[in-house]
């Protein structure tokens, strides 16, 4: 079994603080950043909480990234912001735009952000979240590198290209779901190799081409997307979206420019708004109503909508004032700081 280590949800807080500012991240971008690590470590997200920790750092090491980067603005009458992270980490730049993406929502019933020349480590709930705690319902897409073999290949073209979407739901929690576009998100893999686990089948081939269950392996060859051909389809979907669309790089032009293994991916992220009070003909009630109808229908049959297990962790975490995280990462990470 492995032994676990409890971290009150201050000491997480301090530690991603700790870790960032001794790597060289400035103020601003080390609390966007440890704020980001925080909502996802509190809500057991184990792939992009703490452990997301050793990539900033690899990726600052790797002289790549700019920790003091301020990012510009552009804005226009149009229903498009533009926010340039100028090289820093995606986080920042986020947070400046947002409340101009908000607002440009209202005003248009759509809007978009796109954010350039950005560093990217992070889960994208925590961002569609913000979002439809503004009543607006959200999506964001980001390529990575090209780890992810498309259907019927045989070596990395995608990113492992997460999608975000979040619903506002009056008095409850929103419907959000946020996943990679491969079978399992890299930092899934890599937790894999870390508990020296196997994976489940489908998840990868190895450097051959052949199916494997060794993250390892996995690793040094391809991974693959969900759901065969679709999830590969809605994988280039991003990139061209999230690349192309928005004057910004693929995953493979994000491995290309990248000095070092481990280094997080550099490119450009898209995040779609849409506000119902413009959409929904003045009857958003009687519309929201009809969501919820739907949601109950699922829940009825014994399913469950996706998040409800982030938000069940979150309630425990908080109500117990606690996180736990293996004893072996907690070494690790105090190790970064060494
Ligand atoms: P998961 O497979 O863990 O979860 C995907 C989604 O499906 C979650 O919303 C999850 O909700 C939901 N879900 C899981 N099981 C069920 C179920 N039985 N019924 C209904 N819904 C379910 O996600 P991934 O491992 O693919 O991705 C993890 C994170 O990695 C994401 O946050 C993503 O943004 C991030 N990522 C970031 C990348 C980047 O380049 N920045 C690249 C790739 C991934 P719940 O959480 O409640 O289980
Ligand atoms: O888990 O696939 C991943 C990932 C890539 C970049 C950040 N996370």
């Amino acid at each position: 079994m492995t032994s676990v280590q409890k971290l009150s949800l201050q000491e997480v807080k301090d530690l991603a603080l700790s870790v960032l500012r001794h790597a060289g991240f400035g103020e601003a971008h080390a609390g966007a950043i440890a704020e980001m690590l925080y909502a996802c470590q509190l809500d057991d997200c184990q792939s992009h909480g703490l452990f997301r920790l050793f990539m900033c750092v690899q990726t600052m090491q790797s002289g790549d990234v700019d920790g003091q980067a301020q990012p510009d603005l552009h804005i226009s009458e149009k229903a498009v912001v533009r926010a340039d992270a100028r090289g820093g980490m995606s986080l920042l730049a986020f947070e400046k735009a947002l409340p101009v993406l908000i607002e440009k929502t209202r005003h248009h019933g759509i809007a978009a952000l796109a954010i350039n020349k950005c560093y990217h480590f992070s889960a994208l709930w925590p961002e569609v979240e913000r979002l439809s705690a503004a009543g607006l319902a959200a999506m964001a897409m980001v390529p990575s590198h090209a780890w992810v073999a498309p259907a019927g290949g045989t070596r990395g073209s995608l990113g492992t290209n997460p999608l975000a979407f979040s619903w506002p739901r009056a008095g409850k929690d929103p419907f959000t779901f946020d996943f990679a576009t491969s079978g399992f998100a890299r930092g899934e893999i890599e937790l894999y190799k870390r508990a020296g686990k196997p994976l489940p089948p489908g998840v990868a081939i190895d450097k051959s081409g052949n199916p494997t269950t060794d993250p390892e392996a996995a690793l040094e060859g391809a991974m693959l997307t969900f759901g065969g051909y679709k999830g590969s389809a809605l994988s280039i979907m991003i990139e061209l979206l999230a690349g192309p669309l928005i004057d910004d790089l693929t995953s493979l032009e994000s491995m290309a420019h990248a000095s070092k293994a481990g280094s997080a991916p550099y490119h450009g992220e898209i995040i779609l708004a849409f506000d119902p009070a413009v959409f929904s003909a003045g009857r958003v009630a009687e519309n929201d109503a009809r969501a919820e109808r739907l949601f109950a229908d699922i829940l009825d049959q014994g399913a469950r909508l996706p998040s409800q297990r982030r938000f069940a962790a979150r309630a425990r975490n908080q109500q117990r004032g606690y996180v736990e995280i293996p004893v072996a990462l907690y070494n690790d990470l105090c190790a970064l700081m060494a």
